[in-house]
Parts: structure tokens; C-alpha cells; sequence
């Protein structure tokens, strides 16, 4: 069985704590299911229903903002430290709004205190301004740096080839994309994983990820959660990487 690194376990642990990781029965807002919130009373027969849902925006306080935070900075660094393929150095952390604007800021904060790196720190917003500072992007500026993005979950895509456009769009060169929970699920080609897509945007090895779907099995497996994993199971067969 897999190992799972400590800040891989303790987020799991927490996430499922506070209800930000629930198994059950969900569907979900990519484009090969409905959304979330449109399923009430219930999923059309035929819709699937993925086994698990993680609601990042339930990582909302400060203790468990510092398990996530460590684990993403984690997850960048042993990255860079790879021998096989490392994960290039940066100049911008960029949060995707709204998500990933708590969460790129407090990396940003622990890449220096926790690892001693120095990164600018950038983010979008939804709605462009047009008094003030105006426009849509705030913070360091992306024009003519290395950035990474720094986002929630990934299922089919949609949302971070979103943010890829936004930071090519100022300028910016995307190095690398990290995410919190990579589902492992087929991209919209339909043929490879939504990895390989966007790594086919950015580059190989370049999409990173504090969980995988395989990570949330191992922990099921190892706190003997049968019905939830035998649900996993069945749902990665279906939808998950072959
Ligand atoms: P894609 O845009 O298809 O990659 O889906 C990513 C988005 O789906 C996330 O930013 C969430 O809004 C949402 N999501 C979750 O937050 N957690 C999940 O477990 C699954 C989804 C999802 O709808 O696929």
C-alpha cells in the first residue's frame, strides 16, 4: 500500500472532520455531469453520481488553513526537489478567484517562513472594475513572469484552463499549476486524464497536486472504511485514470 506523506494524511483527517471531504452521493458541476447544487431532490436516473465531494470552501479557519497551507507549500517544494522531473522555480503564486485567493496568499506566506522562498503573490477578480485601480487582476504584476497557479480541485479541467488563459492573457508565463485535489478523472478529449491535458498546455510534469483520488483510497483502505472505499472503487473503474 501507498505511503501517505504526513500533510497528505492530516488533511484528509481534517478535511473529512469538518465536513470539507464527504463521501456519499454527489454530482458534480464539469461538463459531464450536472451541478452540484442542481440535484436536488434527487440526480436524474441515468446522471452519475461521483462517490465523494470536497468543498474547499469549507477550509475556512485558521488551524485548518494552516494544514492546507503547509501542505501545498510542501507539495511545490518536495516538487522543485525532485530528482526526476523538478518542478520549475517561480516568481508569482496566482490564485484563481475566489477559491484560490485565501489559499495562494497563506501558501505564499509559508513558502517564505516555513521554506525561505520568495514569491510575488497575484489573483483575479470575477467582475473587471472600472474605477480605481481598475481592471481584472490584482497584486504582483503576472506581465513577463513565471507563475504558478494555485486552485482547489480539478475534475474535468474547465476551471484552470480558465485561469491559464487569465494569466497568458496579462502576460504572464504559467510554469506550473498546483492543485489540492487532483480527481484523476478523464479529460475532455474523453481519451487521457485531464493531467495530460494541461500538461499538454504547460508542459510535462508541470501539474501538481497535494491529493489524488488514489490518495483518498489509500486513506480508506487504511481506516477501514469499506463501503466508501468499495464506492471509490467502483467510480475510479468508471471515471478514473486507466
Ligand atoms: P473542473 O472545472 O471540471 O476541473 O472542476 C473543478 C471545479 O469543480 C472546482 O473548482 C469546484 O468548483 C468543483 N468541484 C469541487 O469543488 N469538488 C469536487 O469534489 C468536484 C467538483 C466538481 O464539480 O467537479
Amino acid at each position: 500500500m501507498t505511503e501517505l506523506a504526513g500533510y497528505q494524511s492530516d488533511l484528509i483527517q481534517h478535511s473529512m472532520e469538518i465536513g470539507a471531504l464527504k463521501f456519499g452521493s454527489f454530482t458534480l458541476k464539469s461538463g459531464r455531469f450536472v451541478t452540484f447544487k442542481e440535484i436536488k431532490p434527487a440526480p436524474e436516473p441515468n446522471h452519475s453520481v461521483s462517490p465523494y465531494f470536497f468543498n474547499a470552501g469549507l477550509l475556512n479557519s485558521g488551524p485548518i488553513l494552516a494544514i492546507l497551507s503547509t501542505a501545498y507549500a510542501s507539495t511545490i517544494v518536495s516538487a522543485q526537489t525532485s530528482s526526476s522531473a523538478p518542478f520549475p522555480t517561480f516568481d508569482v503564486l496566482f490564485g484563481p478567484s475566489y477559491k484560490g485567493i485565501p489559499f495562494a496568499a497563506t501558501t505564499a506566506l509559508l513558502l517564505h517562513t516555513q521554506h525561505g522562498l520568495s514569491v510575488g503573490l497575484a489573483y483575479d477578480r470575477k467582475e473587471i472594475k472600472d474605477h480605481g485601480e481598475g481592471g481584472k487582476m490584482v497584486g504582483v504584476p503576472v506581465t513577463g513572469k513565471k507563475v504558478v497557479i494555485l486552485d482547489d480541485v480539478m475534475t474535468s479541467g474547465k476551471a484552470i484552463r480558465t485561469a491559464i488563459d487569465t494569466v497568458l492573457a496579462h502576460g504572464g508565463e504559467v510554469v506550473g499549476v498546483v492543485q489540492c485535489l487532483d480527481r484523476e478523472e478523464i479529460g475532455q478529449d474523453g481519451a487521457s486524464s485531464t493531467v495530460k491535458e494541461i500538461e499538454g498546455l504547460i508542459g510535462e510534469g508541470r501539474v501538481k497536486s497535494i491529493l489524488r483520488m488514489r490518495d483518498l483510497i489509500v486513506w480508506l483502505e487504511k481506516n477501514g472504511m469499506a463501503e466508501e472505499l468499495e464506492s471509490m472503487k467502483v467510480y475510479w473503474d468508471k471515471y478514473g485514470l486507466k
